[in-house]
């Protein structure tokens, strides 16, 4: 579709669109009529603001006809490399058994850990490479990427391998950061001891993955099937100790008191949190920890009780959605729906849903150079076909997106 004379230009210059910003100084989305944005060789923006406004360039600006211009989305929350399937399961959910009774019977979690133990290295890449592409497609510029189908230190390793080498195997198109979640379930030879397989993680696995540099955070599933709060703070401690910040998978299936220890911890992010309760929302809005909402795992769990979005609100808690993208519980790999499932299911608004992949995903990440329109940000932008904010979040089954652009380079929406 574009064979535009900014293909490939060295200093791209953006105009006549309809700047979502996402500055937090400007109300809602921090919309600007008929802007513009430049960026340099480096592929960071120089310039945002009206285009009446901009400074002179040399280069030819691009048109894009009062087309909506957002950050790049960000997909904060993914499992993406990952071996073998769980189509089986999802057919015996249907029949009645619950995740927890497969996950207790040897499935779940742990099936996917034969399948990824028994992958390659290059082959989980290769796997990784297709889903992310879908999710390209879609506008998101950066994903985060979690281990925890490995489980024992080698296997940990080859999958945050795999995930480091994603930007590479995509042509350098994707942003991609990594996440240790050795901590994510008991594997079969540990033979239900939980805590000598913390001392695994915490003495063996995060010291090897910290010193190759394969994570950029430490994440934990805290939970009766997974964790104990005592569990996660003694992993969460270990990573303080390798100067790693930290994440959690808290109070998805039950109230473990797993928001209020992540907002202890000064974590990035909670994440789930359908059973969090105010004193939970409460503390992380004091910690700035953000809120990360997975509908998909909602959705396919058939689960009732929904996160507390109005404690959230009531308690200043910026909240990001995501896929959760994982051959369990979630395995959606459209960014769009998770958005659209959070409207629909959880109440978020529009301007919610977008903040939450855009600004707020960015600081679940800890990353202030993604998610906002500024001068000194990755030029990382999706351009859409259309003026409204919403049409990102209603329509299903097509993509209203009309480019990509990853570090000031265009490209088309089939790249
Ligand atoms: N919670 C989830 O929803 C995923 N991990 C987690 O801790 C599920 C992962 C899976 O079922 O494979
Ligand atoms: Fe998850």
């Amino acid at each position: 579709m574009f064979t535009a004379k900014l293909k490939g230009a060295p200093m791209p210059v953006f105009t006549n669109a309809r700047l979502a910003t996402m500055d937090p100084k400007l109300p809602g989305l921090g919309i600007i009529e008929h802007g513009a944005v430049h960026a340099d060789a480096t592929g960071s923006i120089t310039w945002v603001g009206p285009a009446k406004d901009a400074p002179a360039s040399a280069e030819p600006a691009l048109d894009l006809g009062g087309r909506l211009l957002t950050p790049g989305l960000i997909d904060c929350h993914t499992h993406l490399v990952w071996g073998g399937t769980r189509a089986d399961e999802f057919e015996m959910r249907l029949a009645g058994r619950s995740y927890t009774d497969i996950a207790q019977a040897g499935g779940g979690i742990v099936s996917t850990v034969k399948a990824t133990r028994t992958a390659s290295q290059a082959e989980l890449t290769q796997l990784a490479i297709k889903r992310a592409r879908a999710l390209m497609a879609e506008g998101v510029t950066t994903i985060e990427v979690k281990s925890g189908y490995g489980l024992d230190l080698e296997s940990e390793m080859k999958q945050l391998r795999a995930a480091r080498a994603l930007p590479a195997a995509l042509r350098n198109r994707l942003d991609v950061t990594t996440t240790f979640l050795g901590a994510h379930a008991l594997p079969p030879e540990a033979n239900g001891d939980k805590d000598r397989y913390i001392d695994l993680v915490c003495r063996d696995m995060m010291p090897a993955v910290a010193r190759e540099n394969l994570a950029d955070a430490v994440d934990c599933f805290m939970e009766g099937i997974a964790f104990s709060g005592g569990q996660t703070a003694r992993v969460f401690d270990a990573a303080k100790d390798h100067g790693l910040k930290v994440k959690l998978h808290a109070d998805q299936l039950s109230n473990l008191g797993g928001a209020a220890l992540a907002a202890r911890y000064g974590a990035l992010s909670a994440d789930h949190l359908e059973y969090t309760d105010e004193a939970g929302a409460m503390a992380m809005g004091q910690a700035g920890t953000v809120a990360v909402i997975l509908p998909g795992a909602f959705y396919y769990l058939r689960e009732t009780q929904k996160p507390p979005i109005a404690h959230f609100r009531r308690h200043n808690v910026a909240m990001a959605v995501s896929t959760d993208a994982n051959p369990g519980s979630s395995p959606i790999l459209s960014l769009r729906l998770a958005m659209n499932m959070a409207c629909l299911l959880f109440g978020l608004t529009v301007e919610e849903a977008i903040l939450g992949v855009t600004r707020n995903a960015a600081k679940a990440l800890g990353r202030t150079d993604i998610g906002v329109l500024k001068a000194g940000a990755r030029c990382h932008l999706a351009i859409w076909d259309s003026l409204s904010p919403a049409a990102l979040v209603y329509e299903m089954g097509s993509s209203p997106l009309y480019a990509r652009v990853y570090g000031g380079m265009l490209e088309g929406t089939t790249s």
